[in-house]
């Protein structure tokens, strides 16, 4: 696609804007229809960048919705489960965590994009009172994942799906270690959705779901579940992540005439964090199991968000520009040349619209303008030939997962649209 097909631009401007209201449950919005029934913490505040290209008080509303699900102790949760539906398993029975939150909810979070997101609403619509009503818990949450989720300054999840990217090479050490044994029958609902082959296993849902019976064993005690935690990896997405996202609630915090000391410390220890998770044996930022110090040794879409959390790594830009030239329909989730590289499945090789959004955002913040663009126009051009699907196949840009998905759509209307003005 080019620049001059401005008919095909506007056709597909208006079916993401169609997207974002089909996906809409009233002051929320759902990953897609059937696949995923619920608000996801991450899915959602790309959905309220998306529709702050064209209803700015709808975009405030999404986060309003889902910080009314912040738990008394700071963290968002992954999932608010607002209505019952029979469609997505585990649901709230399952989670059992009643009583800790406001909402039935999951017990663990998800990637803190809000704060980057609410600073650029807060950009087109200064003034507004949400802004100043999300500070504190912006604030709250991430000084949860300070006290609860930092160690030698790098974040680490939980649970796979803490981190976004559920069946990635990184977590395979910590989860091979896990016996899921006593696990209680269960039915998954995805594989009813989604082809098998492009979903995780049978043997990672054990685990996922091990992971949550302990969980809620222990009542969601963070202290409790601290002891003898079997599970716990430092992701370098979630440590760039939550990076640049203290970088924008300082900036927010700055303008709403707060003080923002404290953020700037949080900011000084990851980024000592940061430098804990540069593997040398493939050259480029990895995850790392904290239970025994090993690293994946895989290069993921992860390892590229560096210029999101503000650090300007010139090894990673030549990567990246190799990996340019190289793949198809950047930017795959597992570098292709890896063995575990897998095109359909999922986080262990397809390209996702948001990750490419989030490495594109944080290079044109640095100042690395040909390589944003690059990406801009690449991710375009993916969605313009095959739709608003979850992800893709970074060889052949095969739509892959669910349809008509709400991130896909969003990152489309607030950037990769060649009429997106929210980059
Ligand atoms: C996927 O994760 C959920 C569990 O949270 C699932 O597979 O059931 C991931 O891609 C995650 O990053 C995303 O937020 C969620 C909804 O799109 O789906």
């Amino acid at each position: 696609m080019t620049e001059c097909d401005l008919n095909d631009v506007q056709a597909l401007d208006a079916r993401a804007r169609e997207i974002l209201l089909l996906n809409d449950r009233g002051g929320y919005t759902v990953p897609t229809d059937g696949l995923y029934p619920y608000q996801w913490n991450w899915d959602s505040m790309v959905a309220a960048w998306g529709f702050a290209a064209f209803d700015l008080d709808r975009a405030w509303q999404e986060v309003e919705r889902l910080f009314s699900g912040q738990w008394p102790n700071g963290m968002v949760p992954h999932i608010l489960f607002h209505r019952p539906d029979p469609g997505y398993f585990p649901g709230p029975d399952v989670w059992g965590t009643a009583g800790r939150g406001p909402l039935p909810s999951s017990g663990i979070t998800q990637p803190p994009v809000a704060a980057s997101f609410v600073r650029r609403l807060w950009e087109k619509d200064r003034g507004r009172p949400e802004a100043e009503a999300l500070f504190e818990p912006l604030l709250a949450w991430h000084r949860w994942f300070m006290e609860w989720r930092c160690e030698g300054g790098a974040i680490f999840v939980t649970h796979p799906w803490e981190a976004g990217r559920d069946n990635a090479p990184d977590w395979d050490g910590a989860m091979a270690a896990i016996e899921p044994a006593g696990v209680q029958p269960y039915t998954r609902r995805d594989t009813a959705h989604v082809d098998a082959s492009m979903r995780p296993t049978r043997a990672d849902y054990d685990r996922y779901i091990w992971l949550v019976e302990r969980g809620r064993r222990l009542g969601w005690d963070e202290a409790a579940m601290a002891e003898g935690a079997p599970f716990r990896v430092a992701d370098p997405g979630m440590t760039f992540i939550l990076m640049g996202a203290c970088r924008d609630l300082a900036a927010l915090g700055r303008g709403l005439g707060r003080d923002v000391a404290e953020i700037g410390e949080w900011i000084g220890t990851l980024e000592r964090g940061a430098e804990s998770l540069w593997n040398p044996a493939i050259g480029a930022y990895d995850g790392r199991d904290l239970g025994t110090g090993a690293f994946a040794g895989a290069l993921t879409n992860a390892s590229y968000l560096c210029w999101l959390g503000g650090v300007d790594d010139e090894r990673m830009l030549a990567k990246f520009d190799g990996m340019l030239g190289r793949v198809p329909y950047p930017v795959a989730s597992l570098d292709p040349a890896d063995p575990r590289f897998d095109a359909r499945r999922y986080w262990r090789g397809p390209t996702w619209a948001i990750m490419n959004a989030l490495i594109g955002l944080g290079l044109a913040e640095m100042g690395h303008a040909a390589q944003a663009q690059a990406l801009r126009r690449r991710t375009a051009q993916l969605i313009a030939e095959h739709a608003f699907a979850e992800y893709f196949d970074p060889l052949t840009g095969a739509p892959a997962g669910g349809g008509t998905f709400t991130w896909t759509a969003a990152v489309w209307l607030a950037w990769a649209s060649p009429r997106a003005r929210g980059a």
